[in-house]
This record gives structure tokens, sequence and C-alpha cells, in this order.
């Protein structure tokens, strides 16, 4: 079995290109919920989302979140009612949300909804939520507030200095349902290019994880989500760069080095490959853009074969 280790888009790129090399029924996605949020008073899972909409080739492919061919008439029939619409829900996206929090509401848990949406879109990979316990990612501006994910990555577009980030709930969250057997039963555990301080962080921060995955360096995969000194999507190379670690794939196998044994940067950093090994971290180099089907298919193989 493989268990992928996820945050958001780029997480759900590797994971569409990974079921195109092995079969979906043998990868497991332990899946971010720092991120979520209610709004509207629904429950809003982004990373849970998009992971499943990816794998049902189902999401918009312009931004990576929410679905395709979507209609707004909510957020617009909304914003004359001068309600909230800084976070953008689609028609259909909003029945996705109104279902899980429902569910929760009926006492289901976020693992057992999870299963339930996968099914719905018809998404073979065992899509786990971290914990099914409340987890929120906080942030800590440089100018004092903190906030929570989703006012710093939307409504500011991440474009305000970060002084500090926890994980607010970290301490009394339970590793959701298949959680630990995921990451202990897996042949290789890959941590997908998400971003390491507000996407898989969090889900080391939920007590067991890291246990879990001690003494399995040897068998964990990372894919740098920094290439070329900037992240591809979002602000991984400001939040490193922010917190004292320079926004280089280097940093990132520094950030990673304690419990990763190999990172794959792209071919842009080929030149950086010394220094990765020189934090400890065995390096491959490939191309890690994602822009195609075809490109993710051809990363998740080059990620799946470095272990041998
Ligand atoms: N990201 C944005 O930049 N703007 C949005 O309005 C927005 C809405 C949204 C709705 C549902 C959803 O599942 C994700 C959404 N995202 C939006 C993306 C989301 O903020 C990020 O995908 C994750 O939280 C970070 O990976």
């Amino acid at each position: 079995m493989i268990t992928a280790l996820c945050g958001g888009v780029g997480a759900a790129r590797l994971l569409r290109g990974m079921v195109e090399v092995v079969p979906a029924g043998e990868v497991a996605a332990v899946v971010n919920t720092g991120d979520d949020t209610v709004l509207h008073g629904l429950h809003i899972s982004p990373d849970l989302d998009t992971v499943v909409y990816t794998l049902a080739d189902a999401v918009n492919p312009e931004t990576g979140w929410g679905l395709a061919d979507e209609t707004w008439r909510v957020m617009e029939a909304l914003s004359d009612l001068g309600g909230q619409t800084w976070f953008r829900l689609g028609d259909r996206d909003l029945a996705t949300h109104c279902y899980r929090t429902q569910r929760l509401a009926e006492g289901a848990g976020l693992g057992e909804v999870a299963s339930e949406l996968a099914r719905s879109f018809g998404v073979g990979v065992r899509v786990l939520p971290v914990t099914d316990d409340p987890l929120r990612t906080c942030l800590t501006l440089v100018d004092g507030p903190e906030i929570d994910f989703q006012e710093y990555f939307v409504r500011l577009r991440h474009g305000v200095a970060v002084s500090g980030v926890r994980f607010e709930g970290a301490a009394t969250a339970r590793p959701g349902p298949g959680v630990l057997d995921a990451i202990a039963g897996a042949e290789t555990v890959v941590v997908c290019p998400s971003n390491p301080v507000v996407s898989i962080d969090p889900v080391l921060a939920v007590p067991g994880v890291r246990e879990a995955l001690a003494g399995r360096r040897d068998r964990i995969v990372a894919v740098s989500p920094i290439v070329a000194g900037a992240a591809l999507k979002g602000p991984a190379d400001r939040l490193l760069a922010e917190l004292g670690v320079p926004p280089t794939a280097v940093g990132v196998a520094r950030w990673y080095a304690p419990w990763v044994g190999t990172l794959v940067i792209d071919e842009a950093d080929a030149p950086l490959a010394g220094d990765v090994e020189a934090e400890g971290v065995r390096c491959v180099v490939a191309p890690t853009v994602m822009s195609s089907l075809e490109r993710s298919a051809a990363l998740a193989r080059v990620v799946l074969g470095a272990l041998g």
C-alpha cells in the first residue's frame, strides 16, 4: 500500500497521477483538515474536497479547487443580500458542504463522511482526514492579530507577513479512523508537494502520526513544493522565509530532514542536489511541475520508483 500525506491542489494532482500508475485501491490519502472552516453555517473541508474532486476528474482545472462547469447563482443572490462572498462557493460545491454538514449533525465522523463523498464521486482511493476532531491552522501576523487559515489564504490572499503558525486542537485531536494503520502499513509514504508549514505540519501535529512515521524514514519520500525558489501555488516560499528557512528546495530538505529520507526536486533545482544531500536527505531530480495528467503520472512513477 502507498500512503500519501496531502494538503491541497499539488497533492491532489500527484494523487491523480498516482492512480494512473497503481490501482486506486492500493492508495490511501491522509489529508490535512487544518484548512477546514465553517461559513454560512456549513462545514467546509477544502483539502478533502480538492482531493476527491481531482481524483474524480471533476475539479475546476483553472483553480484546482471547487467543481468544473460551476454556476454561481447562490453567490450572486448572497451578494445582492450583502452576505459574505469572499470565499467563493459554487452552486454544486455547496451541495457537498450541505451534505457534509447534515451528516456531521447526524453524528457521522468526518472520515465516515469523506468515504461517503468519495464513493459518491466514484473515487477508489481511501480518503482519510488526519483527524475527525477539530483542527484549525491559525497564523499570527507580524503586525499582531491571529487569523484562521482561510482568512489568511483567501481573504487576505496570503499577502501579509506571518510570524507564527499553530494548530488549534492538535493537542487533543485523535488520528482519524484508518490513519495510523495506513501509515504503519504503507510500503511507501509519499509526502505530496503541499505547503510544508500549513498543510503537512498540521498532519504531523496530530498525536500518534509522528510516532507512526518514526523509524520509517527510509520509506518516506517527499516532493518539493518549491521549484526554483518559488512555490508553484500558494505561499509556501514566503512562509518558509518568514519562519527563517531558505525558500528553496534546500530549505524544504532542512524542514523535512528529521523524518523524510528522500526528496524529489525539480530539474530547475538540479544544481541544489548536493546541498539537499548535505542536509542528510537523499535527492532525486525529476520534472515536478504537473501541468498535465501525463506529467502527474510521470512524477508519480519517479516518486514510487525512488525507493526501489
Ligand atoms: N481559494 C481561493 O483562493 N478563493 C476562494 O474563493 C476559494 C474558495 C474555495 C471553496 C471551496 C474549496 O474547497 C476551496 C476553496 N478555495 C478557494 C481554495 C482553498 O482555500 C485552498 O484550496 C486550501 O484551503 C489550501 O490548499
